[in-house]
């Protein structure tokens, strides 16, 4: 599964519910694939992702996507405890796993040996997870998650794709774009 396409289609089924993505090419993929005022792009904050997905679930009663990365989750990993003790209904968690630290010359990250971030989530009592290695499987248990209660902790793994160009992003103008489209 190509983390661009997959990112193409949960737009398509997401209609204006904020999402928040990891840094790098997950940021650039989500702004070429579509950019709008709810996309808060992370640029830099390596391993906050679903953090500050968990922030936002716990301000609103809207669902919240994190695209988060397999590296940067892995580095904050604590982030996967404290969702499982608040349990926001509300948060879903996608993880784009390519078993590698990519952006930064492709080290293999710890799910390319015995880590397995889905029991990570099920043993910090989140219940609602899944692993999927393509596209069809995703949007099925992206669109349960739409629809049931979470937190939902997915992990979807990728390979690795050419790059494209980076998104001219400014961190102040997302924080102030996403802050605005909730009316504050
Ligand atoms: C605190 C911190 N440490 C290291 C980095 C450098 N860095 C940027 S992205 C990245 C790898 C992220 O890995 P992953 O989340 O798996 O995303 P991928 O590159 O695979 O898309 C690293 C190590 C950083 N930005 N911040
Ligand atoms: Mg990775």
């Amino acid at each position: 599964m190509l983390r661009f396409n997959a990112t193409k289609m949960l737009l398509r089924h997401m209609g204006d519910l904020p999402v928040v993505a990891n840094l790098g090419p997950t940021t650039d993929e989500l702004w070429h694939a579509g950019h709008r005022d709810r996309n808060f792009y992370t640029y830099g904050s390596m391993g906050l992702c679903s953090s500050i997905a968990l922030g936002i679930a716990l301000s609103t009663d809207e669902k919240v996507v994190s695209l988060d990365g397999d590296g940067s989750l892995l580095m904050n990993m604590g982030t996967i405890g404290t969702i499982g003790r608040e349990k926001p209904g509300n948060l879903i968690v996608i993880v784009w796993d390519n078993e590698q630290w990519a952006q930064t010359g492709n080290q293999p990250s710890h799910t390319a040996y015995e880590t397995d971030l889905e029991q990570v989530a099920h043993g910090c009592g989140i219940a609602q997870t899944a692993t999927v290695d393509n596209e069809e499987e995703l949007q099925l248990v992206f669109l349960q998650a739409l629809e049931e209660d979470g937190p939902w902790f997915i992990v979807a793994k990728i390979e690795e794709d050419e790059y494209l160009p980076v998104a001219p992003i400014e961190p102040e103008m997302t924080v102030y774009r996403f802050r605005k489209s909730f009316g504050a």
